[in-house]
């Protein structure tokens, strides 16, 4: 089946919160945000802005009516800044106008006083001042402390990853409208409508029910719009609950990349050890999360960075341990992969460390030591049905990875300007959100009387294909065409307090939702249809659009059964309600069983490195990724390879820079550089792993919206690899991305 939406967006017709027709009356919002990273707020003076013929008011912190508190996991984030200021970009007044431009205009004429302090810009000097959001953990497995004894070679060092832009093609955008009764509907380019209902009800002192937020689709979230949907929803609500008129707040691309939090930086320090025969005993870690400057999800993020440490490994003795560190940087936030790819990158950069010392190629050492079936996470978790070594297996023999490594070796010794490096990358991310009470879905289902479908669930379209799956879910469940069925906007009226869309999850929690309400409905037509056919309801189905009795075509079709139902005065509609069975986890002992199960895959990735200019090509990524067995091979391919080119962005190219005063530099698309069609890899091959289809998951299809991201970390250790080629006392360095002036230094040791 085609991506439903396939159709509109490639006329243009989709539509997006900045396609929304005005409403008669409808003012505009502009945010101002801090000009300094820490700061005490002496004094706010708007008068010169007020004068501007256009603008109608300026809000700041104390024109709120209920509280100035918009965070999610903690209450440390005021909507707008009141006494002092946390980052650069922290919004503190909303200038309301007549247009987006006059706004704009008049907030450059609001005079702050502003006592400036030092920011904090480093995590680990975060970390020493005890500037911490949450208290640090721990998890554990084994026995660390005498497993260095068994060891024949133990490394220590340090290694850093830079954070990520999310760069969603819609900028953060929110419509408030005043409606009757004291009631507002929202629309808002979220991925989380009850965050946004439940942050604009905090912050207009309303309860939940009089505040509707209304989702169509989002164009592309990555995580930036989980928690961060929330401020710019609330502020244009705000100004709608003050001036009782329709207001609109959109963020310009220089705004947005300056004032929202982006995929959190880490630092960290690392220790692994292995005995004679490279199978890694011992592994520990200190990771340094920089969380930005007020909590946001970070805890979550970090707790993710835990339930990943060892990657798609098995190692018997580990401790990891992560700090949440509170800096002067907006406030880090989601982003695909969760705090994942940070400690799969630091995995694979102790493993790459100890090869390089031992002189193997790292695949000798990753592959021993591969999770197998039954093996315990440091989470207490077991690895069942555990895919590590089959993914690998599959890709040594689908893109025989021997041969492949033979000629990357001719190719160097044949070449001097030139150099290859390949690396393989395992991947093992965990499904489920890690808060086990956000495992939950649900799906409002109507069957009209001429037989047509409407289905509105609590998940939010944002480019992954998450509707389309779940028409086919509905249609199969229901056995009819999936031109019957409708998919409604996201609505809080329609699906009450739904989960972000987020963690991989959409799918499989608002799918299987989707299919309980409609075999809820089902049931009920089937009792129809007996009555009117009179058979054994335990012989009847309904496929292809009709009843089959004992496996033949009855006359009776989907749209009379409808209307039968209807005339009998039986419910044609249902409200399905899915909870992701067995999950738990025990924060005070780190243990349980957190995940309802894992996706694995291998990538291989060769690069060609000039080692005149530093500049290197993805020449090909040979990918198997485990998708159970999927429905919509499509869909699934489109995130794979999507995920893929993210990944790699990150991993390379993509470089956020601040200036000592903790404001952004790669402030904009001509310094802040994204993977365009010249830096996805020449060649592509994708190859669904060889398994079967997963209980929990929709349709036995595996979520796919995250995993594949970390396939691009392949991309570093390849460049390693080249660099080491080139110039054989290299000793690697593990701070990614591997931007071109990086790779340039390494190469000539400067
Ligand atoms: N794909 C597109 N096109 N746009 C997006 O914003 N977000 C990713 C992934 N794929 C995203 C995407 C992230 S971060 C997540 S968590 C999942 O989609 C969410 O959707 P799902 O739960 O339906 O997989
Ligand atoms: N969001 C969240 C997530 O709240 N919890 C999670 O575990 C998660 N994982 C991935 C992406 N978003
Ligand atoms: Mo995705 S980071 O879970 O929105």
């Amino acid at each position: 089946m085609k991506n439903i939406d396939s159709y509109a967006h490639a006329r243009g017709e989709s539509v997006y919160v900045c396609d929304m027709p005005l409403i008669n009356g409808t003012l505009h919002a502009s945010v101002l945000g801090s000009p300094l990273a820490k700061g005490n707020i002496k004094s706010i003076d708007t008068s010169e802005a007020l004068k501007i013929p256009g603008v109608i008011a300026v809000f700041t912190a104390k024109d709120i009516p209920g509280e100035n508190q918009i965070g999610s996991i903690i209450q440390d984030e005021p909507l707008l800044a009141e006494h002092e200021v946390d980052y650069v970009g922290m919004p503190i007044a909303v200038v309301v106008a007549e247009s987006e431009p006059i706004a704009k205009k008049a907030k450059k004429l609001i005079k702050l006083e502003i006592e400036k302090l030092t920011p904090i810009t480093d995590p680990r000097v975060a970390k020493k001042e005890n500037s911490l959001i949450v208290p640090s953990r721990t998890f554990k497995l084994g026995d660390i402390e005498t497993a260095w004894n068994q060891c024949s070679f133990v490394y220590e060092g340090r290694a850093e990853m830079g954070g990520q832009e999310h760069l969603y093609l819609e900028t953060q955008s929110a419509y408030a409208v005043p409606a009757e009764g004291g009631t507002f509907k929202i629309y808002s380019s979220t991925q989380a409508n009850w965050y946004v209902q439940k942050g604009v009800s905090k912050v207009l002192g309303l309860p939940l029910h009089k505040i509707e937020v209304d989702v169509v689709r989002i164009g592309g979230g990555f995580g930036g719009k989980e928690d961060q949907g929330t401020p710019w929803a609330s502020m244009a609500a705000l100004a709608a609950y003050k001036l009782n008129r329709p207001i609109r707040l959109i963020l310009r691309r220089e705004d947005d990349m300056k004032m929202t939090g982006k995929r959190h930086p880490y630092q960290f320090d690392y220790k692994i050890g292995l005995d004679k025969n490279k199978k890694i005993i011992a592994y520990q870690c200190e990771c340094f999360q920089d969380a930005g400057a007020s909590a946001d999800v970070s805890p979550a993020v970090m707790e993710r960075t835990l339930f990943h440490g060892c990657g798609s490994y098995f190692v018997p003795n580990v401790k990891i341990t992560t700090h949440c560190c509170r800096t002067n940087f907006p406030p880090h936030t989601a982003f695909r992969g969760f705090g994942a790819p940070q400690a799969m990158f630091l995995f694979e950069s102790a493993l790459n460390r100890a090869a390089n010392e031992l002189g193997v190629h790292p695949t000798e050492i990753q592959k021993i030591n591969l999770l197998k079936e039954g093996n315990e996470f440091p989470y207490g978790q077991k690895a069942l049905k555990c895919n590590a070594e089959k993914a690998w297996q599959q890709a040594d023999e689908s893109f025989n990875l021997k041969k492949q490594i033979v000629e990357v070796t001719k190719f160097n010794k044949e070449n001097n300007d030139y150099k290859k490096g390949i690396s393989v990358y395992p991947l093992c991310f965990g499904i489920s959100f890690t808060k086990t009470s956000l495992n939950q879905g649900r799906s409002l289902v109507h069957i009209y009387t001429d037989g047509s479908v409407s289905v509105s669930t609590g998940v939010i379209e944002m480019g992954q294909g998450v509707n389309t799956k779940i028409v086919e879910a509905a249609a199969k469940t229901l056995g009819i065409n999936v031109s019957r069925i409708n998919i409604t906007s996201t609505n809080t009226t329609r699906v009450a307090n739904a989960s972000p869309t987020a963690a991989s999850s959409g799918a499989d929690l608002n799918g299987k939702a989707t299919i309980n309400a409609c075999n809820e409905i089902k049931e009920k037509l089937i009792e129809i249809a007996s009555t009117i056919l009179k058979c054994d309801k335990s012989k009847i189905e309904i496929r292809d659009e009709s009843v089959w009795n004992e496996n033949t075509k009855t006359d009776l079709a989907w749209k009379e059964l409808i209307m039968a139902a209807y005339e009998a005065r039986v419910p044609i509609s249902a409200h399905g309600h899915y909870s992701t069975p067995k999950i738990h986890f025990d924060k005070s002992s780190e243990h349980g069983s957190p995940f309802a199960y894992h996706v694995y895959g291998t990538a291989i990735t060769t690069v060609k490195l000039d080692c005149i200019r530093g500049i290197y090509d993805v020449e090909s990524v040979h990918i198997i990724h485990d998708l159970g067995s999927t429905f919509n091979y499509d869909i699934d391919k489109g995130q794979i390879e999507g995920g893929l080119a993210q990944g790699i962005g990150l991993m390379s190219i993509e470089e956020l820079t601040f200036n000592p005063d903790g404001s952004l530099l790669s402030n904009s698309l001509s310094n802040y550089k994204v993977p365009d069609i010249y830096a996805i890899p020449k060649e592509c091959k994708v190859e669904p792993l060889r398994s079967g289809p997963d209980n929990l998951a929709l349709l036995g299809s595996k979520a796919v919206g995250e995993p594949p991201l970390m396939y691009g970390i392949g991309t570093y250790f390849a460049v390693q690899m080249a660099i080491k080629a080139y110039r054989p006392s290299y000793e690697l360095s593990f701070s990614a991305p591997a931007t071109y002036q990086k790779v340039l230094r390494a190469l000539y040791n400067r």
